[in-house]
């Protein structure tokens, strides 16, 4: 059902403290959002069965169920619908599970009428735009407009793969700002390719991700013939975990392994069933070492870092932009932070802009940076080989 007249909105309202409940209603509906209004958990999960919501404000703490259950039964329904959790006892577990679970914003109590409207306001938004982008990606048969067939494609695919070169940017110590190591990263000048996502999403929709995965590890195999012990970072595609080709220890990248560590992505579902932590072990034994990507961006959640046991983690940027201004995100990455040097594990805060970002995840214990604010990722000069001059 199509939400009816001018209401900005269908808002689920969650909170066991009915005096509260009634606060957070009132203010909603002065906003002008249609409001539906629940004291408990359990009740929650009911009114999910029946109805449809744009956004749902939940309390976390409630008998019956918590909100993280009132967020997963959303999920389990609705990939779109933005959930706002709000608590008064902030616990790092729970952030976390509700970063997991693609939980939009955790307020903390009490919430001012102000950033209640905010954050509602700015998940019904999210909500619309989620909404039209599907419709759109239907209507034009899941393609964007600029490729329509599989021919076209092709052709833009081929360009691309014409035209693909790789960047490096520096991963430095935190202690002394040097360099530590270099992340190779995926480039197109074919200008119908926005960018590296794309530039696999295309290879995707057309079957290549493994090729394209060969052509990336040949290519930087190449520039890095005399890598002079240097160590970089390469992003791996969970499907190149399935290509035998990278289990070959004839492969150029194989005899760079020592060297070499390999990125996994938590951004898709990574799979870490027993296969998965097989293989990933059989790269350990070929001497690569193992990386996490993007942690706190992704579903896959924490258990992929628990099972695949990485050297490295590294902090996607959504947990490090900010920092040093969000209480919640210092709370979620120095306890990351503790659990990943219990474990052995080093930790890289990526996407680093600001004096205040890379200084907060400093205090934090993260022991390796990257991002804009040491250096953006640049080509090799021509005739350069890995890894790049460090006076650019
Ligand atoms: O998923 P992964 O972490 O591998 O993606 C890294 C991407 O982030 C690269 O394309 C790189 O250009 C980009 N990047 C690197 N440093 C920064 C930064 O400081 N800010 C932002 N916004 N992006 C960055
Ligand atoms: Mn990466």
């Amino acid at each position: 059902m199509l939400s009816p007249g001018p209401s900005r909105g269908r808002v689920l309202v969650v909170e066991d403290d009915l005096d509260l409940l009634e606060v957070y209603s009132d203010v909603l509906l002065e906003a002008g959002f249609d409001v539906t209004t629940l004291s408990d958990g359990g009740g929650a999960l009911h009114a999910l069965e029946g109805g449809t919501f744009d956004v749902v404000l939940t309390d976390v703490l409630m008998p019956g169920a918590t909100g993280v259950d009132v967020l997963r039964a959303v999920r389990e329904r609705d990939l779109d619908v933005p959930v706002v959790l709000v608590t008064g006892s902030p616990s790092v577990e729970t952030a976390v599970q509700a970063l997991e679970l693609g939980a939009l914003r955790y307020l903390l109590k009490p919430v001012s009428a102000p950033d209640l409207v905010r954050s509602v306001e700015e998940a019904v938004r999210l909500r619309r735009l989620a909404t039209v982008k599907r419709e759109a990606l239907r209507f034009l048969g899941q393609t964007d407009g600029l490729m329509g067939d599989r021919a076209g494609l092709e052709a833009v695919y081929s360009r691309a793969l014409a035209n693909l070169h790789m960047v490096y940017q520096p991963i430095v110590r935190t202690r002394d700002r040097t360099v530590f190591a270099w992340e190779a990263l995926l480039r197109t000048r074919e200008p119908a390719v926005g960018g590296p996502l794309q530039f696999l999403e295309v290879a995707e929709r057309l079957g290549r991700v493994r090729d394209l995965g060969r052509i990336i590890r040949g290519t930087v195999s190449r520039a890095a013939t005399h890598t002079r012990g240097t160590m970089f970072f390469l992003n791996l595609h969970p499907d190149d975990l399935l290509d035998e080709s990278l289990y070959d220890p004839r492969s150029p990248l194989s005899h760079l392994a020592p060297e070499v560590v390999l990125e996994i992505t938590e951004r898709s579902r990574i799979d870490s069933g027993p296969d998965m932590r097989e293989r990933v072990r059989r790269l350990r034994g070929m001497g690569f070492r193992i990386a996490i990507d993007d942690l706190g961006a992704g579903y896959a959640g924490l258990t992929a870092f628990a099972s695949l046991q990485p050297d490295f983690v590294k902090l996607d940027r959504g947990l490090v932009a900010g920092i040093d201004r969000d209480l919640m995100k210092k709370k979620l990455v120095g306890s990351i932070v503790a659990v990943s040097r219990d474990m052995g594990i080093a930790t890289v805060a990526e996407g680093v802009e600001t004096t205040g970002e890379r200084d907060a995840a400093g205090e934090l214990g993260c022991e390796l940076m990257q991002g804009f604010f040491f250096r953006r990722p640049e080509e090799l000069r021509a005739g350069e080989t890995f890894p790049p001059a460090l006076d650019a």
